[in-house]
């Protein structure tokens, strides 16, 4: 039985790549930590079988991690763990810089330390942010980076950081450079979740507008679940190389909201420009979408576009599984239901969506 430690196991790619796993026969070891409320909504339905475990530990803290890694001795390791918003990053760099940059030297210094150098495979978050302010479209494995934030900056360090210990040590540890993607699990306060969940609430009668910041920015948006699979793809390849995960199809802000707006039954307007535009409701002439200036970046990434032509020949990837239309159909119809039965407002969330509605979290 193969043994894989995933850090970030409690978020939405951990989740479904737990799943992925112990489907496959691994015995899985998730690294979680403490928190002083002691539900893991997402892994909720994983805890108390018999191949899942769940270690303490963070990635600020060696000692934890050595002591992890050392014993479960892992064939694989997936390094998911990391402050992952684009705008907290400008909030919290230090810490962005400690998790997302210094983690990652973390764990590659204790899969040597634990005498694993040339047995544990390793598999990186990198992300699509490091193209930032964009040399090129698409964006492949050759394209220049230019990082636009303190997260992209900071996951720039890990990837050189695997390259570097691959070159160095022969270790097999790649990068996987993932544009968005996206599912029911998403976080809250990133923009596709946001908006689904506002659809939901405003066709439901409990919330009245949705607030968003650059309604122009492109993304390449894909499914969450499609996207694990590439991440152990990457591992079982047969030489250790960074790879492009992406759909290969742009879509704006403003057509995802437009999209979601539709499956909750509202079909959506817009007027105005920049600041001043508007989602008009063109059933009751209500304005239902407003931007707010508390969400521009003080740098956006406004035109990310994957090339997945690798991944497609050399893994066997199929970037079209989930079509961008099903992605937020799905999504929508997930908050749709947990709206209705206030799953949402159940854990201590209470506030969470008057929050969201006023712009206090991003
Ligand atoms: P996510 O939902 O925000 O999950 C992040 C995970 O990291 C959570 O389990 C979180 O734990 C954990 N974490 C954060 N800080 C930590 C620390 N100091 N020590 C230990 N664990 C810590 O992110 P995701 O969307 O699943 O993304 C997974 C990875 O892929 C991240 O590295 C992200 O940067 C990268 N990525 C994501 C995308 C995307 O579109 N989703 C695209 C490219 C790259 P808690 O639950 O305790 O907070
Ligand atoms: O923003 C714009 C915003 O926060 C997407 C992370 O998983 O993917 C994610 O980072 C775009 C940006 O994701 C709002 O300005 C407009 O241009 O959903 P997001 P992100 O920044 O692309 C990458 C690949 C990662 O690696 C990250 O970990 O949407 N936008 N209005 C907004 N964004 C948010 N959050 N909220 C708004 O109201």
């Amino acid at each position: 039985m193969k043994k894989a430690i995933i850090t970030g196991v409690t978020g939405q790619d951990g989740s479904y790549l737990s799943e992925f796993l112990l489907d496959k026969g691994y015995e899985v070891h998730g690294i979680i930590r403490r928190s002083s409320v002691d539900y893991r909504e997402r892994i909720a339905h994983l805890e108390g079988q018999p191949h899942f475990h769940l270690h303490y530990g963070d990635m600020s803290d060696s000692m934890a991690l050595v002591k992890v890694i050392g014993a479960v001795r892992p064939d694989e390791i997936y390094n998911l763990a990391a402050q992952s918003h684009v705008q907290v990053s400008f909030d919290s760099p230090e810490y962005t810089c400690d998790v997302d940059a210094t983690g990652v030297l973390r764990i590659l210094e204790a899969v040597r330390q634990c005498g694993l150098t040339h047995s544990c495979r390793i598999y990186q978050a990198s992300t699509s942010e490091l193209y930032g302010k964009v040399e090129e479209v698409p964006q492949s494995e050759t394209t220049p980076f230019h990082p636009y934030s303190p997260y992209a900056v900071a996951k720039l360090y890990g990837y050189w950081i695997v390259r570097e210990y691959r070159e160095a040590y022969n270790m097999f540890c790649c990068s996987g450079i993932l544009f968005n993607h996206e599912s029911e699990r998403r976080g809250e306060t990133f923009v596709t979740r946001k908006i689904t969940l506002a659809a939901a609430r405003i066709a439901q009668g409990k919330q009245d507008k949705l607030y968003l910041g650059n309604l122009s920015s492109l993304r390449d948006w894909g499914y969450a679940k499609d996207y694990v699979e590439c991440m152990w793809l990457i591992l079982q390849n047969k030489t250790p190389e960074d790879f492009v995960i992406a759909t290969g199809v742009q879509h704006s802000v403003r057509e995802f909201c437009q999209l979601a707006f539709h499956y909750v039954g509202i079909d959506l307007r817009w007027e105005g420009e920049g600041k001043d535009e508007k989602g008009i409701d063109t059933a009751t002439g209500k304005v239902l979408v407003e931007v707010s200036e508390d969400f521009y970046r003080p740098t956006d990434v406004v035109n990310l576009w994957g090339d997945p032509s690798k991944a497609k020949r050399e893994l066997g990837w199929n970037p079209s599984k989930t079509s961008f239309d099903e992605l937020v159909k799905r999504m929508v119809e997930s908050d749709m239901r947990k709206v209705r039965e206030e799953v949402i407002l159940s854990h201590s969330r209470v506030n969470l969506a008057e929050y969201l509605e006023k712009g206090i979290v991003k």
